[in-house]
């Protein structure tokens, strides 16, 4: 199964409802982040909820154990299904999240390596095999990684077995989404979709790749 998620980067809500509702029939969940929740606030979960499709908070966790545990708290008291953390802060901070999600009948992913060009000065070097490990160890339910490196996104696919990976970077990054759907759980895709003129038909090209 690849399933296509979309990125909702928008700065209103009324985009964000909007852009929801045109695309929905060609997705399968909706990622939202800062740029969103900083903007229209945090209540706009529960209106994407609408749509009837899994939401997942992007908010990059990455804190001391106990603030993390509190920021998981908060994510699935607002209906989310899934959240995103850091892996690089360690096996108790990653747990923490893991935990509360699972509490809350939730996933939990962690970033491995990053799909931007800087992610290298730092990610490399044996970090996301070392932080594939740790999913591994402390339960968590897949991880973030690249679409603009399918060659590091299968290496990190040995070390996991069949957790699930989700991969942004196609579309406005330069992945190809081609390059990657069979080896990878969701393709992440956000301005392809949502600064196209008509974000349906930008979706619906997208979901070509779903299986
Ligand atoms: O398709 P884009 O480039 O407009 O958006 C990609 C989305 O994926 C955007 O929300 C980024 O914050 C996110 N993302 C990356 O682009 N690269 C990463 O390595 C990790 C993420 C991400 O989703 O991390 C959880």
């Amino acid at each position: 199964m690849t399933d296509i998620i979309l990125a909702l980067d928008v700065s209103t809500g009324k985009d964000a409802l909007s852009i929801a509702k045109k695309t929905a029939p060609f997705i399968d969940a909706i990622k939202i982040g800062y740029p969103l929740v900083l903007a229209a606030g945090l209540e706009i979960a529960n209106q994407l909820s609408d749509e009837g499709l899994p939401l997942i908070a992007d908010f990059k966790v990455a804190d001391i154990p106990n603030t993390s545990r509190l920021i998981a708290e908060e994510v699935f008291s607002h209906g989310f299904s899934g959240i995103i953390c850091h892996g690089f802060v360690g096996r108790d901070s990653v747990l923490a999240c893991v935990e509360t999600a699972h509490d809350h009948g939730g996933e939990c992913y962690v970033v491995t390596e990053m799909s931007h060009p800087g992610a290298v000065d730092f990610f490399h070097g044996g970090i996301a095999e070392r932080i594939a490990g740790l999913v591994c160890e402390t339960n968590a339910d897949g991880i973030i990684a690249p679409a603009t490196r399918p060659e590091r996104t299968s290496l990190l696919r040995t070390l996991i077995g069949t957790k699930k990976i989700l991969s942004p970077g196609v579309g406005a990054q330069g992945g190809d989404p081609a390059a990657i759907a069979s080896i990878v759980d969701g393709i992440i895709v956000g301005r392809a979709i949502y600064e196209a003129k008509d974000p349906g038909s930008a979706a619906e090209e997208y979901s070509r790749f779903r299986t």
